[in-house]
Order: C-alpha cells, then sequence, then structure tokens
C-alpha cells in the first residue's frame, strides 16, 4: 500500500519538481517585458500569473470606467520602436479595454503566451541555502525550483476586499473594483451604495451615475481633483506622437515622474502673484497631472504654496458645486493638494447634481458592518442597497508579496519583516532574501510618483543586466548587503520627510492598512536621480550588493 502510494506521489506531475533559471511573477506591464529581456538573455525562464490572460492592473481593474490617467502615448514600452509604431491609441486618456488590448498586443508582437502559465498564484517561495535557490510552490500543487525569483507583482494588486464584518451575509452582490467580473453588470433600477472615493471610486461613480436606479456614495476623505481633457485622436495625432519616438524615448526616464512633462515654470519665489495664476491656469487648462507632477515642486515642501495651490483647486472645485453642503463634504480642506494621488475626473462633481445620487458623509459616523439589507453606520442607520461597490483601494507597495509566504535567510519570513518596518534596497531588494528582485516595490518611484511603464521598464531593465552581470561570474548569488538597505533607507526617508506629502494619510504612507508602518510608500527624489542612482550602482559593479 505505502509503495503504490509513494509511486502515485512520484508520477503524479503535480510532485514533479520543475527547474528554471528565473521564475516571473506577474503577467502585467512589468512582468511581460521582464519575461522577455531574461528570455533574451537565453535563460530558461517563465512567468506566472493568477489572472487568465495578460495586463496585471490591466486586466483585474475592469470596473466600469477604468481608464488611464497617464497620457497613453507615454504609457508605453519604449525599448522598441516597432513595438511603440505597431500600436496605434484612439485617445489621449484611453479606457481598460483598449488597454488590456494593448498588452495583449504586446504579449503576442513579443511572443511571450507560451512561456506564461495563467490561472496559477504562487503560494509560496522559500530560499534553500545549501543550493542558494528558490522553491517556489503553486496554489496547483506544483513545485519549481529556481535560481532567480522576480516579484513583478504591482504596487497596487492586492484589494482590500474584506473590510466589513457581515459582508458574507449581504443578500445583493458586492464587488471590489479590482475583482470586476467580465460580464457586463446591470445597474438599471438597482440600489447602489460605493464606499470609496480614490481615483478609482471617481472614474466609477461617474460612469455608472446615470445607469443605476440610486446611488449613494459614501464619503470619508474629499479628493482634489483635475478634469480631465480627453481629445480623440485622429490619424494626424497619432502620426505626430509617433514621430516622436526617439524624443520621448530619452526624455521620459529623465523627468521627475517619468511623465514628459516635468517641473520648468521656473521658481514659485521668483514669479508675482499674477504670473503663478496665469501658469496655474495654463496648466489646469491641460486636464492632466501636470498640475500635479510638473507645475511647482515647492507644493510639495512648503505649507504656504502648498495652500495657495491647494486654494487654486478648491476654487475651480467650488464653482462647479451648487450647494454649499455639497462644498463641505467633497471640497478638502485639512490637507495639501497634491499630498496624495490627484485623480483625474469627468463630470464627476455634477454627479452629486443628479436626482439620483446622494453623498453619505461617513466621516463622524462610520460604516460598522453589512447586513444582509446593506450597510449599518456607527450610529445605527442601515441603508439598503442591490448592490455595494467597494473602491476601497489597496495594500499597496508591500501587499501582493507579503500575501505570498516568501522566506529568505534562516526562515525570515519577508511578511514579518516588513510588518515591523518595511525596508528595501532601491526598492529591488530586500536584505536576507538572495536573488529575490520585486518591481513596483516600496522605496522606489511608483504608481504614486511615477508614469508605471517609465519606472518599471527602467527597473526591469536594472534587475536583467543585474542577473547577466551576476551570470558572467562564477557567483550564484547576489544580496543587497545591510548597510546599502540601511543606506538607501535613509536617503529615502531624508527626502520625503523633507516633503509635506509624509503628513497626509493614505495609502501612500500605508495607513490605509491597520497596523502597516508608517512611511512613504514611493521615492520621492524623482524618476531621473532614481535611475542615475540605479545606474551608477551597476556601474560600479553592483556596489552594495554582496556575490557569492
Ligand atoms: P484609494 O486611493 O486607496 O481610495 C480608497 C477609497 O476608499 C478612499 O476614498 C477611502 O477613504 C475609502 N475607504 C476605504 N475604507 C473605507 C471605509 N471603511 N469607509 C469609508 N471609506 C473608505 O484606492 P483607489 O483604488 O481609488 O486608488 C488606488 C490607486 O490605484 C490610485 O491612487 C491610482 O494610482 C490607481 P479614505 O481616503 O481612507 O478616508
Amino acid at each position: 500500500m505505502a509503495e503504490t502510494a509513494t509511486l502515485e506521489k512520484q508520477t503524479d506531475p503535480k510532485n514533479k519538481v520543475s527547474s528554471l533559471d528565473a521564475l516571473v511573477i506577474g503577467a502585467g506591464v512589468a512582468g511581460l517585458y521582464e519575461l522577455y529581456q531574461l528570455r533574451g538573455q537565453g535563460l530558461n525562464v517563465k512567468a506566472f500569473d493568477a489572472a487568465s490572460g495578460v495586463g496585471g492592473t490591466w486586466y483585474w481593474n475592469r470596473y466600469p470606467g477604468a481608464k488611464f490617467d497617464s497620457e497613453s502615448y507615454i504609457y508605453q514600452y519604449l525599448f522598441s520602436e516597432e513595438l511603440y509604431k505597431g500600436w496605434s491609441w484612439s485617445e489621449r486618456f484611453p479606457g481598460q479595454p483598449e488597454i488590456e488590448r494593448w498588452m495583449n498586443y504586446v504579449a503576442d508582437k513579443l511572443d511571450l503566451r507560451k512561456d506564461i502559465q495563467f490561472n496559477t498564484t504562487i503560494t509560496s517561495a522559500h530560499f534553500n541555502e545549501t543550493t542558494g535557490r528558490w522553491i517556489v510552490t503553486t496554489d496547483s500543487g506544483e513545485t519549481i525550483d529556481t535560481q532567480f525569483l522576480i516579484g513583478c507583482t504591482g504596487m497596487l494588486s492586492a484589494p482590500l476586499s474584506s473590510m466589513f464584518p457581515g459582508q458574507d451575509t449581504f443578500k445583493g452582490r458586492i464587488f471590489h473594483t479590482a475583482r470586476w467580473p467580465r460580464e457586463p453588470i446591470d445597474f438599471t433600477g438597482k440600489r447602489v451604495g460605493v464606499i470609496g472615493i480614490g481615483a478609482t471610486g471617481i472614474q466609477v461613480i461617474q460612469t455608472i451615475a446615470d445607469k443605476v436606479g440610486h446611488m449613494k456614495v459614501f464619503v470619508r476623505t474629499p479628493q482634489y481633483i483635475i478634469p480631465m481633457q480627453n481629445p480623440k485622436y485622429s490619424e494626424a495625432d497619432i502620426k505626430a506622437y509617433k514621430d516622436r519616438f526617439e524624443y520621448l524615448a530619452k526624455r521620459l526616464p529623465t523627468t521627475f515622474s517619468g511623465f514628459e512633462y516635468d517641473f520648468e515654470n521656473g521658481a514659485w519665489a521668483d514669479l508675482t502673484p499674477q504670473q503663478r495664476l496665469d501658469t496655474l491656469e495654463r496648466i489646469w487648462d491641460d486636464g492632466s497631472l501636470q498640475l500635479w507632477l510638473a507645475s511647482f515642486s515647492e507644493m510639495f515642501f512648503d505649507e504656504q504654496v502648498s495652500e495657495e495651490v491647494s486654494e487654486f483647486v478648491r476654487r475651480k472645485m467650488r464653482a462647479r458645486l451648487k450647494d454649499p453642503k455639497l462644498c463641505d463634504l467633497l471640497i478638502p480642506t485639512d490637507y495639501g493638494f497634491g499630498t496624495h494621488r490627484v485623480p483625474l475626473e469627468t463630470n464627476y462633481l455634477e454627479v452629486y447634481h443628479r436626482p439620483n445620487v446622494e453623498a453619505v458623509s461617513v466621516k463622524d459616523n462610520p460604516i460598522k458592518e453589512v447586513t444582509p439589507e446593506g450597510l449599518k453606520l456607527a450610529d445605527g442607520t442601515v441603508h439598503e442597497f442591490d448592490v455595494i461597490i467597494m473602491a476601497t483601494g489597496f495594500d499597496a507597495g508591500s501587499g501582493a508579496l507579503t500575501r505570498i509566504d516568501i522566506r529568505g535567510r534562516e526562515g525570515r519570513a519577508l511578511k514579518e519583516d516588513w510588518g515591523r518596518d518595511i525596508r528595501t534596497a532601491m526598492g529591488m531588494q530586500v536584505h536576507g532574501y538572495p536573488n529575490l528582485f520585486m518591481t513596483g516595490a516600496p522605496l522606489a518611484p511608483s504608481a504614486a510618483l511615477c508614469n508605471m511603464t517609465t519606472c518599471l521598464q527602467q527597473q526591469t531593465e536594472w534587475i536583467a543586466d543585474c542577473i547577466k552581470h551576476v551570470r558572467s561570474t562564477n557567483a550564484t548569488v547576489i544580496e543587497a548587503s545591510k548597510e546599502f538597505e540601511d543606506a538607501w533607507v535613509e536617503h529615502h526617508d531624508s527626502i520625503a520627510n523633507a516633503t509635506i506629502v509624509t503628513k497626509t494619510n493614505s495609502w501612500y504612507m500605508g495607513s490605509n492598512v491597520e497596523g502597516k508602518p508608517r512611511r512613504l510608500l514611493s521615492y520621492i527624489g524623482g524618476v531621473g536621480q532614481y535611475r542615475q542612482r540605479c545606474k551608477d550602482v551597476a556601474d560600479k559593479g553592483y556596489a552594495g550588493f554582496i556575490m557569492q
């Protein structure tokens, strides 16, 4: 009996241990390119993704109204002119279906699908100190032994979907925006409750307001917003941006935020009040994130400048809201513009003037639980719904990796290490976890303050080059030294703490997750500076990294 069982165990493919040079977790923007690069180096590499298709963020976030806040012509891979020019965007800020199609175009064009295993979640990764390799397991019971492990898991990919007691008792349907079903949802005549007015909530709310029976939006922290200007692209527009490929490929990696625009409007202190206003008005009219990421950097450091820019935006918002009560509810007053993510929107504020939409303040009367009928607030009021939409965000930066059982040297667990203190070496390695690389991770420029494709390309390229370097030596293992990591954390903190961004509560600081250590998750020293620092490390033979 025992022998038969052993034989069965050995012949079951699930129990087979396969071997790779590199395993990439994720088939989104970073994962696809990392796979492409490592395969190009001749490595035996494979990517795994929990989704059934490519796209990462753009696979999962298929909620109504999901779209870019980066201009489409810069949310691109810039390593290949052919790839860039082979795709034409329909508008400046396209929606999720078009973006997902683009990601599929990339996967096909680079012939990546054959090396991606879909519908597979990586559940654990344990470093074997004897072999210097990672033992990775999947939810389907497979085991993979790999030299390098690269977590291209996304900065905003671990949804906060179980937040309230009683969610499983609700008689209607609850959707988290990042786990939206593929089939269309018919909201006709439905009573819909929306929790969350971040970048996601705003996109959903403005998109479904005219489709629902009745909608209540639960507002805890109001948002500064910028009205999006989203022209359709003509053939001439498309040709014009494609003609600028070379310029963009050089320009984007050097700016503060990886966007085309940069802080080039002069110093705030050198301008007259009228000149400042003229500049703000001009940039406001652009209808992009430029007002936030490329108007006046002083707004991140100087309370007075922050207040003046914030008041400029408040005035714009006030002018659109008819009811003073709505102004009180929807216009921020207790934090500065741009100290956390500024969403672009289209007629979002006007939604609250509709007879079928109501804003409910939950600042002083929080949501207590979900009941079979709807949402119950602290004062006992129950709001009844057919559908509850949770646009409640993510365990940003660290969550995607800490949801995997990752163990480094001496069995140390990443979840525990980051549960105490979120530290990385340039956001790409963690001391104690050799041969583990990561992108979109804490302490590197990321979603918060970077056009993701710019940063993810730079990071995946750095990692691919680093792996190439290791393989060109006699070493088999590379690990950030403790000293290097300490120095990076100190550098990161010194810039972050000089800003007023760290004073505002949001996912930027990890404050949206109870108990999460507080630290600015994204590097705020600028994409150009970050890139230069990474390059310097590589140029010095990966100084600060130990190879064995
Ligand atoms: P965000 O920006 O984290 O927004 C989450 C929203 O959910 C925000 O308005 C929260 O209010 C709200 N929220 C969370 N929990 C509650 C409770 N318990 N009660 C009421 N309201 C709550 O997530 P998004 O998905 O919009 O955006 C994440 C990023 O994805 C975005 O920045 C882009 O870069 C892409 P709070 O502010 O905490 O008071």
